[in-house]
């Protein structure tokens, strides 16, 4: 146990730059758990400029995580310290001093991730609202209605983010950071339906039971992993590429899980004979055709992320 600590300790060199002491920050509630993480909802008193108390999340490890977990982590803070854009995660500050948990302090998303926000917004059609319905299957039980209520998505919504989410990818890979886990559960939206492209890097968490499939080293996401990731372990703004053809899928489902009925452990043999999904019931053909051409078994046939903001700006432009 000692060799650990001083192992935790000695990574552990505060950058002055970004420090922000403990005590300033009054933690409100959990947002969200994983296996080895957690996300808070707190308020910081005079951090990153702001005068008075600021509305933020922070992430955290649980009791029983591991070195790994906390390697995890840190890396995510040396890559948040480096990226700035409207579409990404804010990095706010962190505590890392000894004799107290690590905490990152990021920007706080009010409507949470867009997978949840996708699949409370169903609700609102079908008036299945959670206080007075028994939990059925159309009822997410990982549902987090701690969020403000979310209002109808429209297909405009939809291409909007998209768009933002392909110009933070664009930005991504411009500095030649690979996500790796790219989907809506790790997309976060803000007020004014800003999306942030979060949880990047190396982060090996799960908030959600079936998105992962658990490996020797970790859980991987393999509904959203592109077939040279699968079968090769290789990790490029290409098979980013790939994950985001199956998060337009998410928005245009509002938040279903891809591949429905097909067992993850057949998926990469289906992949490699041509299989992809259907066109979902009320997405454009032009729509499809851009998650189609994200599939490309040949990652060099997959657009760049510039190449699809500029082809959903086009979409946004024409839907008005
Ligand atoms: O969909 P949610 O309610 O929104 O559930 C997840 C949960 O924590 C675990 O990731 C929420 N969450 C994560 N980061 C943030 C953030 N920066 N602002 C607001 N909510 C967040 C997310």
């Amino acid at each position: 146990d000692m060799i650990m600590l001083n192992n935790h300790e000695s990574k552990l060199a505060a950058d002055p730059k970004w420090e922000f002491p403990r005590n300033q920050l009054i933690i409100e509630q959990t947002l969200g758990e994983g296996e080895f993480g957690r996300v808070l909802r707190a308020r910081a008193k005079d951090i990153a400029g702001q005068s008075g108390y600021t509305t933020v999340a922070v992430k955290t490890l649980k009791e029983d995580a591991r070195e790994g977990e906390l390697n995890d982590l840190l890396s995510e803070y040396e890559l948040l310290k480096e990226v700035s854009h409207p579409n990404v995660i804010r990095l706010l500050g962190a505590s890392t001093t000894p004799g107290g948990p690590v905490y990152l302090i990021i920007e706080f998303a009010q409507y949470g991730s867009l997978r949840s926000y996708l699949r409370r917004s169903r609700q609102i059609k079908t008036e299945c609202r959670p206080q007075f319905t028994a939990p059925s299957e159309d009822c997410d039980p990982h549902q987090n209605y701690d969020h403000p209520t979310a209002s109808q998505v429209t297909p405009k919504d939809i291409l909007s983010f998209a768009w933002q989410i392909s110009n933070g990818m664009s930005y991504l890979s411009d500095v030649k950071l690979v996500h790796r886990d790219l989907a809506a559960r790790n997309v976060l939206l803000a007020s004014g339906k800003i999306c942030k492209i979060s949880d990047f890097g190396l982060t090996r968490d799960i908030y959600e039971d079936d998105a992962y499939f658990k490996r020797s080293k970790g859980r991987v996401p393999v509904k959203w992993m592109a077939p040279e990731s699968l079968s090769d372990h290789i990790y490029t703004s290409k098979s980013d590429v790939w994950s985001f053809g199956i998060l337009i899928w998410e928005l245009v489902t509002l938040g279903a899980s891809p591949y429905p009925g097909v067992p993850v452990q057949n998926l990469f043999h289906l992949l490699r004979q041509g299989y992809r999904m259907e066109r979902p019931e009320n997405c454009s053909p032009v729509l499809y055709k851009v998650m189609r051409s994200c599939w490309h078994i040949d990652p060099t046939e997959r657009p760049e992320f510039s190449d699809l903001a500029s082809k959903f700006e086009k979409m946004l432009g024409d839907s008005v």
